[in-house]
């Protein structure tokens, strides 16, 4: 069904500073930036090398753009930390079939756009054992 951990996503409320941090600190490099209205995020995409490798692993962070957004409502019951990682798929029509006739809860009909014109949807974190867990299917270039 998938094929690797796409990324890991930290929530913070100042995404620049965290990015400064790790760029300065652990020397990772900044890939991708979005302001994704729909979701209520600023999403920093930042990986260990300067360019992607297929089956790379990147680390989101994220910070809400609004105090109301899902991300805005969570850090006011958690402290900055991991927030959902991500699984990635070719196919997120098979896979979501496959899951709900498997039980899983989806948060979404049919999938969002997320990150680099992807398309996502989210397990919900009672269907994830208590994980947040997203699939992405990112766009063919
Ligand atoms: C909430 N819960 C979590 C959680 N957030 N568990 C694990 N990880 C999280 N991040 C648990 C919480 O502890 C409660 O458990 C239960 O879920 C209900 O929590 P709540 O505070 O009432 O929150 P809800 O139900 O209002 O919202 C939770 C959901 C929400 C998951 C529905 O966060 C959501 O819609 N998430 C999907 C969208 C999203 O996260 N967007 C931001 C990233 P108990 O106490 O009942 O046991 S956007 C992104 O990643 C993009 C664009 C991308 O990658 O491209
Ligand atoms: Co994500």
């Amino acid at each position: 069904l998938f094929t690797c951990i796409d990324h890991v996503a930290y929530a913070c409320p100042d995404a620049d500073e965290a990015v400064a941090y790790y760029q300065e600190t652990f020397g990772w490099h900044e890939l991708h930036r979005e302001s994704n209205d729909e979701q209520g995020v600023l999403e920093v995409m930042v990986a260990p090398a300067g360019e992607l490798t297929e089956h790379m692993t990147q680390i989101q962070i994220l910070a809400p753009l609004r105090p109301d957004s899902t991300v805005g409502k969570w850090l006011e019951n958690n402290r900055p930390g991991l927030h959902h990682m991500a699984w990635r798929t070719d196919d997120i029509d098979t896979v979501s079939a496959t899951l709900r006739s498997r039980g899983v809860r989806l948060l979404y009909d049919e999938p969002k756009h997320g990150t680099h014109n992807s398309r996502i949807n989210f397990i919900h974190p009672k269907s994830g054992k208590g994980v947040l867990i997203e699939i992405v299917e990112p766009a063919k270039h």
